[in-house]
């Protein structure tokens, strides 16, 4: 049986739009999962650790097989071939692919907590997400429309699609 899961990627380091794109076309080609659909991609500002370069953020769906944490292994791994190196929280990175939601899992466990703790507060996670799956329920928090409502005063810009 295959699970809907979410996985939200940024990127603000190299050149990011290349990045989220061809960590798109990686995670489509991910043994263990088939791919759903992909969101625009995001110019968003950055929250957190502020003096750093804008994000570029987007959010695909995936039909996974494996478990959450051999999917996470997945993902790590993707992070790694491209180059993100791991230093201080929030800090600028080559890319970040964390996983949204697992089905309907739960889990407080630190190393993999689902949903992901902050997600319900992101506009650069809830704008992507809100063009895939509008009407998605986030356990604990509500429907991701309407919690995208709630970060009216986050700055994000919708890229247009290159064109061909
Ligand atoms: N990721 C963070 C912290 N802050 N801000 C934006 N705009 N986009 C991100 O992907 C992001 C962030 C930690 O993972
Ligand atoms: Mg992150
Ligand atoms: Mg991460």
């Amino acid at each position: 049986m295959s699970r809907p899961c979410f996985i939200a990627l940024g990127a603000n380091l190299g050149d990011p739009v290349a990045t989220v794109t061809a960590a798109i076309v990686a995670l489509r080609g991910l043994p263990q999962a088939e791919f759903v659909a992909a969101s625009s991609l995001y110019r968003t500002a950055p929250v957190g650790l502020r003096h750093q370069p804008d994000f570029i953020n987007a959010v695909v769906e995936l039909a996974a097989v494996s478990s959450a944490p051999t999917l996470l292994q997945s993902l790590f791994a993707i992070e790694a071939r491209f180059g993100r190196q791991r230093s201080v929280k929030n800090a600028p990175r080559t890319l970040d692919l964390d996983l949204l939601l697992y089905g309907d899992e739960i889990s407080d466990d630190p190393y993999l907590t689902l949903p992901h703790p902050r997600l319900h507060e992101r506009a650069f996670v809830l704008a992507p997400l809100a063009e895939i799956a509008p009407r998605l329920l986030i356990p604990g928090h509500g429907e991701v429309g309407e919690l995208l409502r709630h970060c009216a005063d986050q700055k994000i810009e919708k890229l247009l699609p290159k064109a061909a």
